[in-house]
């Protein structure tokens, strides 16, 4: 019987996942949605019954429903590297010189560029058995709960051998607008673009969202294709398309020569607007494997690929008005307001204007037609007023000369082009530096964002930061406001409490100290371990610190003198904000930690800013230039003069081999 059962799982094992796979990855179907319910209906319920047959394998996975409590670190065997940007087909022939003077003859293979977010996926014996974002290239994170919602992406593959596969996960156009369409009915935020709703949706704990997001992938990098004796990228794809992955072939195509990619981007340019995925640019990746080793990598990224970015795209939309909005500092500044339109993915409504001048330079009237421009990643940008277009009713633009909040008067001081608004009990200043103390690099408070924090201040919850420790005092009165419920007071109460734990360097952010970026806070938080002894130090110590520079110093020093932050300071620290560095204490190892590092040269089993991070995590530093103070100078391939520098003054030279040899044994 129990035989029976088993077997009668793997069945239906087998037909779903291939079921899957003919409609995922081919685009058949070969079952109608009701047998396919069936089958996994039984197969649940089997599975519910004989959970000790359950397999890894097995295509409920792809429902979702698990739940992690973090994300685990995941270490890169081989790192996963970005490309070089190229803009125009001039770069692209610079690209192929560069190559056609390293002795090869290149073929080269044009893909689209997918605009998601890289994964890598790891099998053994043919199951997967975890996926990973790319984090920092070095180390990433572990989503495989997640992963496994995505039915493109095989749970089994067609041979059981072990591998790692690289592609991009993206969501369909469509599938974004179906999204905002609901999020909008619910009044929740609209999701910018492709890329941010399938990153947030691979950034779920609970791995029931990222099963309703309907995220797809394309496969296109294999990190060891010498593992399975192959001998061209467009082997590569074609192996793993066997194995069952979804490799975009239609789209991929073998070429030589300029004139063939310059064909193949026009083509990719004009079917772009009507895929059911965006694309921001195409790969273009020279095919022969051992050519892609002779040419190697720079610091940084590999030599034998560029990614060629579409140019920005433009459109047009009117300026309906400028209004000003005031900043944490009290700084203005004008923002468009206009007519809503779709730029790259996401609907504009809205663009900064920086500052007056900016506003001048570009003569820009209310009731203009302007043209606005997204590159990538970039913010959306005005880029000019269409003069041509306009009718005359259009109205000039002109400076406030008071808040737009408190009334009080503005000052610009003498050369700075920036306007200020100079009262510290500015509400909007107010409510900016406590949704600043919030914010993500700061204190993290998942649900106290702008419209929220400003809620809570104009009913008098939140004047002050000391009062967001306090709003569960207002339990029953949150709980009451129209948007809010029992769990999601509970969950906010829950965040603040969780943020006192935080490290210094977010508290030393979020107090919003002038000229204190996040980075600056973590360098300080690192050095000073706690905030009474910032409290205590001198203005010529601070002045000492490496990267602070007399002003910083003063900001800093001014700051821990003011009454009013000592009090502030003092109020957090009684109601049990953490206020010591807890970030990890750097990790020991006899050949590394406290010595003094300079690398010259290539390195062909990882680049130099890679290793220099590793050392530095180990408690290592490094340096450019050669000194007697360096310990060890580590020499690649070509070294320069610092190479004959540490031989005359007799410094250790460690080569490839030897920190090759160290760091393996380390990761
Ligand atoms: C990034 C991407 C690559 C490809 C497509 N889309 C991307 N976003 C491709 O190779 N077809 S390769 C890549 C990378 O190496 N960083």
């Amino acid at each position: 019987m129990e035989n029976n059962v088993k077997q009668r799982m793997e069945e239906l094992i087998e037909i779903l996942n291939r079921a899957n796979y003919e409609y995922y990855v081919l685009a058949k179907t070969t079952l109608t949605d009701q047998e396919f319910d069936k089958y996994l209906r039984e197969l649940e319920n089997l599975e519910k019954e004989y959970p000790e047959f359950a397999r890894k394998d097995s295509p409920t996975q792809h429902v979702g429903g698990e739940v992690i409590d973090k994300f685990k670190k995941v270490r890169h065997s081989i790192p996963m590297l970005s490309l070089p940007d190229v803009f125009s087909i001039e770069e692209i022939e610079e690209f192929n010189s560069r190559i056609v003077k390293e002795g090869v003859t290149p073929t080269y293979v044009c893909e689209e560029k997918i605009d998601g977010l890289s994964v890598s996926l790891h099998y053994e014996q043919g199951v997967l058995v975890y996926a990973a974002t790319r984090g920092d290239g070095i180390v990433g994170e572990d989503i495989t709960h997640n992963v496994k919602t995505i039915k493109s992406i095989p749970l089994k593959l067609f041979e059981p051998i072990d591998i790692e596969v690289r592609g991009e996960i993206y969501m369909p156009k469509k599938v974004l607008e179906e999204l905002n369409k609901k999020r909008a009915l619910n009044n929740q935020p609209l999701l910018q673009n492709v890329r941010n709703a399938a990153a947030g949706s691979i950034r779920q704990l609970d791995s029931k969202i990222a099963a309703e997001r309907k995220l797809n992938t394309w496969i296109y990098h294999l990190p060891n294709p010498e593992d399975y004796g192959i001998k061209t990228h467009e082997e590569a794809l074609k192996f793993m398309q066997k194995l069952g992955f979804r490799t975009n072939n239609s789209a991929n195509r073998v070429v030589t020569g300029i004139k063939e990619i310059e064909k193949y981007i026009e083509e990719a340019s004009e079917r772009r607007s009507s895929l059911p995925y965006e694309i921001d640019g195409i790969v273009i990746k020279v095919n022969s494997l051992e050519s892609q080793k002779k040419l190697g990598m720079t610091s940084k990224y590999p030599k034998w690929a560029v990614a060629y970015k579409f140019p920005a795209q433009e459109v047009l939309t009117k300026l309906n008005d400028i209004v000003f909005t005031v900043g944490r500092t009290g700084r203005i500044t004008p923002n468009a307001v206009l007519d809503p339109v779709l730029l790259m993915g996401s609907t504009v409504k809205r663009a900064t204007l920086h500052n007056e001048d900016y506003v001048v330079m570009k003569d820009l009237k209310i009731g203009d037609v302007v043209s606005l421009r997204k590159a990538g990643d970039v913010i959306p940008e005005v880029v000019e007023a269409k003069k041509e277009r306009r009718n005359g009713t259009e109205i000039p633009f002109k400076m406030i000369s008071n808040c737009p909040i408190c009334g009080s008067v503005l000052e610009k001081k003498k050369d700075q082009v920036d306007h200020y608004c100079m009262n510290v009990h500015c509400s909007a200043r107010k409510v900016e530096s406590l949704i600043h103390f919030c914010s993500r690099k700061a204190m993290n408070i998942d649900g106290l964002g702008d419209e929220i924090m400003e809620d809570f201040y104009n009913l008098g919850f939140v004047k002050v930061i000391p009062d967001i420790y306090h709003l569960s005092e207002h339990k029953k009165d949150l709980i009451e406001l129209e948007g809010y419920g029992n769990k999601s007071v509970d969950n906010l109460i829950e965040a603040i409490n969780n943020s006192k734990q935080n490290s210094l360097e977010r508290l030393l952010f979020g107090l919003g100290i002038e000229g204190i970026g996040d980075k600056t806070a973590l360098l300080l938080a690192k050095l000073f371990k706690n905030i009474d002894a910032m409290m205590s130090c001198s203005f010529e110590e601070f002045k000492n610190i490496r990267d602070i520079g007399p002003t910083l110093a003063q900001n800093l020093y001014d700051y821990f003198h003011e009454e009013n932050n000592i009090t502030l300071i003092n109020t957090l620290k009684e109601l049990g904000l953490n206020m010591n560095y807890l970030g990890a204490t750097e990790k020991y190892n006899a050949d590394i930690t406290g010595k003094r590092f300079v690398l010259t040269g290539t390195l062909s089993f990882m680049d130099r800013d890679t290793l220099s991070g590793i050392i530095e995590s180990f408690g290592g530093k490094t340096s450019s230039s050669v000194s007697k103070n360096t310990d060890v100078v580590i020499v690649g391939d070509k070294p320069g003069s610092k190479y004959d520098k540490a031989q005359e003054l007799g410094i250790e030279i460690w080569d490839e081999d030897k920190i090759k040899n160290i760091v393996s044994q380390i990761l």
